[in-house]
């Protein structure tokens, strides 16, 4: 597939678009006069549109790119970083962009990074946290932190290390230097590279590629290769699932239609698997 599709817009926001094709929701940053580095705002708007495509049934997969194709996302907007975080309309600081990172690992869909430009700071990091990155030719990867006064050393420092390994990990944030797309390709921080005029069309194919696959198991396995890395939350949501699917069950309905119906529940016939 090469042609242009048409996205259909989900809903209007300040600083970011919000889109939908055949089962594909595409959310994108919009500031590409800064690289699309992101303000509290920002965060905000992303955090809503991920919330929408969790609950949207007709959506499977997210794509989480940046506009402009000159930047995927350049990290938080150095300029309304104040003392404590970055500072929005309200003058509060925060770093709510660690929200979103969770938001990313947790919701029960695969989301894609697909990344024109640079991937740098917090932006590397959004990317980092994403289920499958493809990036075109001209993307650049790196973190900027110990240069600019900051660091991340949440899934930005743990998770990166899982993926590239401890030593290149430690590369990566001591030296601050930045990585081209084959580089990023060769230590496994990305999942393919083509060239910019492919990539939304690559990124769409894999995107149905998977749209094609049973959702419960693309939810089982995503909560399952997340458990082990993050702790009881991790658990927590895969043993969500196993309720879920449990809930799916005879044996489940009978628990609650025994309940509704004021009479003891009839568990007898239900097989005790070895
Ligand atoms: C991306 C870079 C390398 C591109 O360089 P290039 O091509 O030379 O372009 P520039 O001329 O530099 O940029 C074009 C215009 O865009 C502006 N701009 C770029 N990035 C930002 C930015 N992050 N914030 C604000 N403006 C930005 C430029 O200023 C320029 O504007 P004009 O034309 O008006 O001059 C290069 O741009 C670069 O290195 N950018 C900065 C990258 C960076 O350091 N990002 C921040 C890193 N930190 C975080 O992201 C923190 C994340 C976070 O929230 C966090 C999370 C967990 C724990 C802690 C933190 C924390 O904040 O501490």
């Amino acid at each position: 597939m090469s042609q242009q599709v048409t996205w259909t817009p989900i809903k209007e926001f300040k600083e970011i678009l919000f889109s939908y094709y055949q089962g594909i929701a595409k959310i994108s940053i919009n500031r590409p006069q800064v690289h699309n580095a992101f303000t509290p705002l920002t965060v905000q708007e992303m955090i809503e549109a991920m919330d929408i495509c969790r609950n949207r049934t007709d959506i499977g997969v997210i794509i989480l790119t940046g506009e402009g194709g000159q930047a995927f996302c350049s990290g938080g907007d150095q300029s309304v970083r104040g003392h404590g975080g970055y500072v929005g309309e309200d003058t509060v600081p925060r770093l709510n962009v660690l929200d979103l990172q969770k938001q990313i690992r947790s919701i029960p869909k695969p989301v894609v990074a697909m990344v024109a430009g640079w991937a740098i700071g917090g932006g590397h990091v959004l990317h980092v946290v994403c289920d499958l990155s493809i990036a075109a030719e001209n993307a650049r990867f790196g973190q900027t932190g110990p240069k600019v006064g900051s660091f991340d050393g949440g899934f930005g420092a743990s998770y990166l290390a899982r993926i590239v390994g401890q030593k290149k990990a430690r590369e990566i944030w001591y030296l601050c230097d930045q990585y081209n797309a084959q580089e990023a390709l060769d230590m496994g921080l990305v999942n393919k590279v083509v060239p910019l005029e492919q990539l939304e069309a690559t990124t769409l194919e894999w995107c149905f590629k998977m749209l094609e696959k049973s959702p419960l198991a693309l939810r089982m396995l995503k909560s399952s290769f997340n458990a082990e890395l993050d702790g009881q939350a991790g658990i927590q949501e895969l043993a969500g699932n196993a309720t879920l699917l449990y809930y799916l069950s005879e044996e489940a309905k009978e628990g609650k239609n025994a309940f509704m119906e004021k009479r003891k529940p009839d568990f007898s016939k239900y097989p005790k698997f070895p």
